[in-house]
């Protein structure tokens, strides 16, 4: 087993790399692409995966990008970045930040972000403007700041960030040997969906997939302005991640939905949970909520009458659950139960029959 050495090495020939460029690495990428042994069958799917981002150092897919994003900025001679964040935006900029010696500045929207987002940026010391308002809003004062001062906006505008996170789809046909037959995914401010149908386009062009997947995009139900068609002007729904109304890389998204022959849809909050709990429950896969929606959307096409006999798919988990514990307990199937600490209390409380 060799030692990961990031993104930026693995596939530094398909990514804007000079060199100039740094070759910074906190270990992102390379993350397990898992096999369903549950919710696939349960589906008539025999051939199911999970593509674990939350493997990445900071929690998310967030990682593959702003590790190109950051070294760009080395390069340019940039001082001090900016984002505006659901969160997990924020918890990568935040650390990669720390690690190259940057002055860090995220915008959050007050009140929805993930206890342990926040933490991360506090932790990694990250100058943090909690604002009065929703992530649409951070994300037009941060573009509005970098137009009249010398930071570096790192959020998914930024190029580089969507040529980082094409990465995870080389992977995918890297560990099938293939492009899948569809891939599942979450949106929010879609930048995710159009950097896999790069990454899935520019493999195939290459000669190293001979086919693509159909995307399969989804919202959630009360933040799903591509679905709806317009913008959601107070997007509202407990996957805090995608709590985005009008999201950057829209035109890009249905571009991919439609040259892919996908579908963008929405799921509600009720299918996010079920799914969020599902994947815990039966799959040992414990993700935050946002990432459970690639997952709720596979449940609800089924469902719809996609026929996945013989296909093979995966769906991108994007986040950790860890990120929100909170809410593992909120709605759990379990509870701690307190013992003294002697042996016949653990044999009552198990109702083990007692030997001897
Ligand atoms: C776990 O951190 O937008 O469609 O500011 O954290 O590329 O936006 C996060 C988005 C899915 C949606 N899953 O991806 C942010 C932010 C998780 C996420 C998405 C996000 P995009």
């Amino acid at each position: 087993m060799g030692t990961n050495a990031g993104v930026l090495r693995r596939y530094r020939d398909l990514l804007p790399v000079t060199s100039a460029t740094p070759m910074i690495s906190l270990g992102e990428g390379s993350t397990p692409l898992v096999r369903s042994r549950h919710v696939g069958k349960s589906l008539g799917c025999e051939e199911l995966y999970f593509k674990l981002e939350g493997c990445n150092p900071t929690g998310s897919f967030k990682d593959r990008g702003m590790v190109v994003a950051v070294a760009k900025a080395l390069e340019a001679r940039s001082a001090t970045i900016i984002c505006a964040s659901t969160g997990n935006t924020s918890a990568s900029a935040a650390a990669y930040g720390a690690y190259c010696g940057l002055r860090t500045v995220v915008l959050v929207p007050k009140g929805s972000v993930a206890s342990g987002k926040l933490a991360q940026a506090i932790a990694h010391g990250a100058q943090i403007l909690v604002v009065n308002g929703n992530f649409d809003r951070a994300l037009a004062l941060v573009q509005a700041v970098c137009r009249s001062h010398p930071i570096t906006l790192v959020n998914s505008v930024n190029p580089h960030r969507l040529q980082g996170q094409k990465t995870a789809a080389f992977e995918v046909v890297d560990a099938l040997g293939n492009a899948p037959d569809y891939l599942f995914i979450p949106v929010g401010n879609a930048g995710n969906i159009t950097a896999y149908w790069m990454g899935f386009c520019q493999y195939h062009a290459l000669g190293k997939a001979s086919q693509r997947p159909r995307m399969m995009g989804f919202q959630a139900e009360g933040a799903a302005p591509i679905v709806r068609g317009a913008p959601v002007a107070n997007p509202a729904t407990i996957a805090s991640a995608i709590r985005i109304g009008n999201p950057a890389s829209w035109q890009s998204a249905v571009a991919a939905r439609d040259q892919s022959g996908g579908r963008i849809d929405a799921v509600s909050d009720d299918e996010i949970l079920d799914a969020y709990k599902l994947l815990a429950s039966k799959e040992g896969v414990f993700c935050e909520p946002a990432s459970a929606a690639s997952v709720a959307g596979l449940i609800r096409s089924t469902r719809g009458g996609l026929d996945l006999r013989g296909q093979r798919v995966v769906c991108v988990i994007t986040g950790t659950g860890l990120k929100e514990p909170e809410l593992a307990s909120r709605y759990a199937t379990t509870t701690p139960v307190e013992i003294e600490a002697e042996l016949p209390n653990v044999e009552q409380a198990l109702e083990l029959a007692v030997v001897g």
